[in-house]
C-alpha cells in the first residue's frame, strides 16, 4: 500500500483518465518501473502501465506513441534497458514530453541503456533520468513538475513531498546523534 503525502489537493488532474504513461520494453522492466508507479500514486496521479518494444512491436510501439496525447496522457515515462531506443522511438512519434529511465538489463549494467537514452540526435528530445530505480523515481518527478505548471494543488503537494525530505534529513540526522551517546564517544 503506497502512502499518500500530506495533502492531495484536487486540481485539474483529478480525472481518472490516465495522465502519464509508464511505458516499458519488456516485462522485465516492470520491478524497475514501479518505482515510479509509487510516486505517481503518492501524488494522486492517474497513470497506466504499457507494454511495448521498439524491436519486437515496432507497430504497436507507433500506433500507442501516436495516439498517446488523444487519450488524454500529458507525460510518458519509457523504461527500457539494453539497446535502449524505446523511449526516442515514441518521442520520434508524439509531441508529448517523453522521460527516459534506462533499466540495468545486461552484462553493461545499464551503461548500454544509459547511453542510448542520452545521446539522442538533436531534434527529437528524451529526458534522460539515472539508471534504474532512482531514474524511475526522478522520472514521476519531473512528471509531476511538468503537471504542476498547470495545477496549483499539485505544486503545493510537490512542495510538501520537498519540505518533507529536507525534515526526513533531520529526523535522521538526530536518531544518529541521539545513538552517539558520550559514553561510546570516550571509549
Ligand atoms: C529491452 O531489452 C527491454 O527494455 C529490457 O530492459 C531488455 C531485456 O528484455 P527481455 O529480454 O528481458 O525481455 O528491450
Amino acid at each position: 500500500m503506497v502512502k499518500r503525502i500530506g495533502k492531495v489537493k484536487k486540481g485539474a488532474f483529478s480525472s481518472q483518465t490516465p495522465l502519464v504513461s509508464v511505458a516499458m520494453g519488456s516485462d522485465s522492466d516492470l520491478a524497475v518501473m514501479e518505482e515510479a508507479a509509487k510516486v505517481l500514486e503518492q501524488f494522486g496521479l492517474p497513470y497506466e502501465f504499457y507494454l511495448t518494444s521498439a524491436h519486437r512491436s515496432p507497430a504497436r510501439t507507433a500506433s500507442y506513441a501516436r495516439d498517446a496525447a488523444a487519450r488524454g496522457i500529458k507525460v510518458i515515462i519509457v523504461g527500457a534497458g539494453a539497446a535502449a531506443h524505446l523511449a526516442g522511438v515514441i518521442a520520434s512519434e508524439t509531441l508529448l514530453p517523453v522521460i527516459g529511465v534506462p533499466i540495468d538489463a545486461t552484462a553493461l549494467q545499464g551503461l548500454d541503456a544509459l547511453l542510448a537514452t542520452v545521446q539522442m540526435p538533436g531534434g527529437i528530445p528524451v529526458a534522460a533520468m539515472a539508471i534504474g530505480k532512482a531514474g524511475a523515481k526522478n522520472a514521476a518527478l519531473l512528471a509531476v513538475r511538468i503537471l504542476s505548471l498547470q495545477d496549483a494543488g499539485l505544486r503545493s503537494s510537490l512542495q510538501d513531498y520537498i519540505e518533507n525530505m529536507a525534515r526526513e534529513v533531520e529526523r535522521k540526522h538526530d536518531q544518529i546523534i541521539r545513538k552517539e551517546t558520550p559514553k561510546k564517544r570516550t571509549l
